[in-house]
């Protein structure tokens, strides 16, 4: 994943499915990668910045998938702002999660009122399309960046927040929700301590991924805004308590925002990413990375470094 091809080199092959190398997508810019393992493919589900945007106005979210994580076939667009029909912009960084034979979406979007809601899309095989599962927003009062976690238990949660962080216990159905959601305390002890930006008591920004490894529960998140890093927490259940852990990721290139997604596939451990390395690139029009590491061997997660170019 050491550098990118020239964008004129792809336009005709991505359609069949040919590409290696980060931007590991170079036909469209793309964001807020959100992994996941099905079937022996990883399945990459993203937004979609808009070239020549000025804002995060995108309207619709796209789907690569890879084998090998190195030939990504282009699936086109799973899901659209358009299938949200209370929402009008922003669709915002999305999770994919199988449950009960189905696949559920939940994505950040601007409701009609003018506030961020997270809605939640369903769909019977994980390519799509998606559709609208409640004709309403699951979560409300202008929330954002959901992360969705099954236990080994059975139990579903749901997590989002900028600019504090919050959970929900999911329903077996995956589109509802018992008890009302539950502020994650932002101590230093659990997410550290703010360098950057200090209005903020942590250095947690947005953008949660929430999983489990080898009984290590593990909360990664964007931080230190602004530009933002990449940093995570380790804790003993789904709901804490948290111990703070450090960067994962530093500060790089010409993007303010990072937001990341944790896999493992066939015996490798992937971290996905996005920068604005493609050329006309930056905050605005950013595009997906990805790169391989090694836990260490008590479960931590050594410094990554972001390709740039
Ligand atoms: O892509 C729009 C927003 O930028 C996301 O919701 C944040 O995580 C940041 O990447």
């Amino acid at each position: 994943f050491a550098c990118f091809l020239p964008l004129t080199l792809l336009l005709d092959s991505i359609s069949v499915g040919v590409k290696a190398d980060n931007p590991f997508v170079q036909t469209i810019y793309t964001a807020d990668p959100a992994p996941m393992v099905y079937n022996d493919r990883v399945y990459v589900f993203m937004d979609h910045d808009n070239t020549g945007a000025t804002y995060y106005n995108m309207t619709d979210w796209h789907l690569f998938s890879s084998a090998d994580m190195a030939n990504w076939q282009d699936h086109g667009i799973p899901m659209s702002l358009a299938n949200f029909t209370w929402a009008n912009a922003n669709a915002w960084a999305p999770q994919v999660i199988a449950r009960n034979g189905q696949f559920y979406f939940y994505a950040p979007v601007r409701h009609n009122d003018g506030s961020m809601a997270i809605g939640v899309g369903v769909s019977s095989t994980i390519t799509g399309p998606y559709h609208d599962a409640l004709g309403k927003p699951l979560v409300e009062n202008n929330e954002i960046d959901p992360t969705v976690f099954i236990d080994d238990n059975g139990q579903a949660y749901l997590y989002w927040g900028n600019p504090d962080l919050w959970y929900v216990k999911l329903n077996q159905d995956m589109i509802s929700y018992s008890g009302s959601p539950t502020q994650i305390p932002l101590t230093t002890a659990g997410f550290g301590t703010r360098t950057g930006n200090a209005q903020r008591p942590t250095t947690f920004e947005e953008a949660p991924w929430v999983y489990k490894r080898n009984g290590i529960y593990y909360i990664i998140y964007a931080a230190d805004c602004c530009s933002e890093d990449i940093r995570y927490s380790t804790g003993t259940s789904a709901t804490g308590p948290w111990t703070y852990r450090g960067v994962i990721m530093p500060t790089q290139g010409s993007s303010f925002t990072n937001h990341e997604g944790i896999i493992d596939f066939k015996n490798n451990s992937y971290f996905f990413y996005h920068n604005g390395a493609l050329p006309g690139g930056g905050g605005y029009q950013r595009s997906v990375c990805v790169e391989q590491f090694t836990y260490n061997a008590d479960g931590t997660i050594p410094t990554i470094e972001m390709t740039t170019a």
